[in-house]
C-alpha cells in the first residue's frame, strides 16, 4: 500500500479507537453517576481489535460478540447515539432498551449482538456461518470471543463444526490476561490458546494487539482465507483491559504496577506516535480527539433525552407473554 494510503487509513483506525475509547469514559461517568445500570464491561485498552479486525469486513458479513461489546459495535458503523442509549435503557436504544450494555444490535449492520452466556455464541457464529453458506452468500462472520470461553461446550462445538464443514469463519480470541478476576494460569493448563487450532484442523495464530494495523493485516488473511471458502481461523490476540472486568470491579487482582506498565502498550498511544512519526501534526490529531470527545458528549445527550420504554411494552419482544 502507498505510504500515504496508509497513512489515511491509520488515522482513520485512530479516529475510530478514539470513538469508542471516548464514548466508553463518557458511559462510566454516567455510570459512576448512576444513570446506567446493570452490567457494563468496558473495552478501554482493547480497542485495537475491534477497530483492526472488523476494517476487513464488507457490509454482508456477520459480527458476533461477548458482552464486553460497545467497542465492536461502535467499529462497524453503529451510531454512538443508539448505543449510549440502550446503555440508559432507553427506548431509542438499539435494542430499543431492553438489552443494556451486554445485548446490542443491529440487524441491518449484520451485527449479531451482544451476549452474555460466555462461550454460548462461538456455536451461534458458526450457525450464522453454515446459515451464509446454505443460502449461498459470499459473507464471512467474525467471532469475538474471550479467553474464558474457550474450555467451554459452546466453543469445542462451534470451532468443530467450522472447522469440519469449511464454514467462512474467523474465531477471534481477545486474550486480555483475565477472566473476571482469574489470570489465564489458574484456568487453562497451556498458555499458547491458538494452539487448540490444531486440535481442530484448522489454521491458528497468536499476535500482539497494541498496534492496530498490525491486528487489521493479520486479521485481512484469515478474512480472505474465509471468503475464498478456505475454511475457519483462529487467531488469538494478546490485549489487556485497562479497567475491572465490569464496573463494579476494582481489579484488585492485578501485580503492582502491572497495569502502569500495560499502559505503555496502549493502542491509542502506540498508534498516535506512529502517527506523530509518519507527518501527521499533533493538531490534526488533537481535532479528532475533540470530536470524538463532542460524539461522545452528545451520545450521551441524545440518551438523557430519551423516554424509558413504556412498562406495557415489558412483554413485548420476548417469545410469551405471561
Ligand atoms: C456460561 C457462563 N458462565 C459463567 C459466566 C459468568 N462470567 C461472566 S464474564 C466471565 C469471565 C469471562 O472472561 P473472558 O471470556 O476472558 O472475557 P473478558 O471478560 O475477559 O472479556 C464469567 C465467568 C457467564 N456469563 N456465562
Amino acid at each position: 500500500m502507498p505510504e500515504s494510503a496508509r497513512t489515511k487509513k491509520l488515522l482513520g483506525f485512530y479516529d475510530q479507537m478514539l470513538r469508542i475509547r471516548r464514548f466508553e469514559e463518557a458511559a462510566a461517568k454516567a455510570y459512576a453517576g448512576g444513570s446506567i445500570k446493570g452490567f457494563c464491561h468496558l473495552y478501554i485498552g482493547e480497542e485495537s481489535i475491534a477497530v483492526g479486525a472488523i476494517a476487513n469486513l464488507e457490509k454482508q458479513d456477520y459480527i458476533i460478540s461477548t458482552y464486553r461489546d460497545h467497542g465492536h459495535a461502535l467499529a462497524r458503523g453503529m451510531e454512538p447515539g443508539p448505543v449510549m442509549a440502550e446503555l440508559y435503557g432507553k427506548e431509542t436504544g438499539c435494542s430499543k432498551g431492553m438489552g443494556g450494555s451486554m445485548h446490542l444490535f443491529d440487524k441491518d449492520l449484520r451485527f449479531m449482538g451482544g451476549h452474555g452466556i460466555v462461550g454460548g455464541h462461538v456455536a451461534v457464529a458458526a450457525g450464522l456461518a453454515f446459515g451464509a453458506r446454505y443460502q449461498k452468500e459470499r459473507n464471512v462472520t467474525l467471532a469475538f470471543i474471550g479467553e474464558g470461553a474457550v474450555s467451554i461446550g459452546g466453543f469445542h462445538e462451534g470451532l468443530s463444526l467450522a472447522a469440519l464443514w469449511k464454514l467462512p469463519v474467523v474465531f477471534i480470541v481477545e486474550n486480555n490476561l483475565y477472566s473476571m478476576g482469574t489470570p489465564q494460569y489458574r484456568h487453562l493448563s497451556v498458555k499458547d490458546i491458538s494452539m487448540r487450532a490444531e486440535g481442530y484442523g484448522m489454521p491458528g495464530k497468536r499476535i500482539d494487539g497494541s498496534n492496530v494495523y498490525h491486528v487489521y493485516e493479520e486479521v485481512r488473511e484469515a478474512v480472505n482465507r474465509a471468503r475464498s471458502d478456505h475454511g475457519p481461523t483462529l487467531i488469538e490476540i494478546i490485549t489487556y483491559r485497562f479497567r475491572g472486568h465490569s464496573m463494579s470491579d476494582p481489579a484488585k487482582y492485578r501485580a503492582p504496577g502491572e497495569l502502569e506498565l500495560k499502559k505503555e502498550k496502549d493502542p491509542i498511544l502506540v498508534t498516535h506516535a506512529e502517527l506523530l512519526s509518519i507527518g501527521v501534526s499533533e493538531d490534526t490529531l488533537k481535532a479528532v480527539n475533540d470530536k470524538n470527545k463532542k460524539i461522545a458528549d452528545d451520545s450521551v445527550e441524545f440518551a438523557k433525552n430519551s423516554a424509558f420504554p413504556p412498562v406495557s411494552d415489558l412483554h413485548k419482544y420476548t417469545y410469551v407473554n405471561p
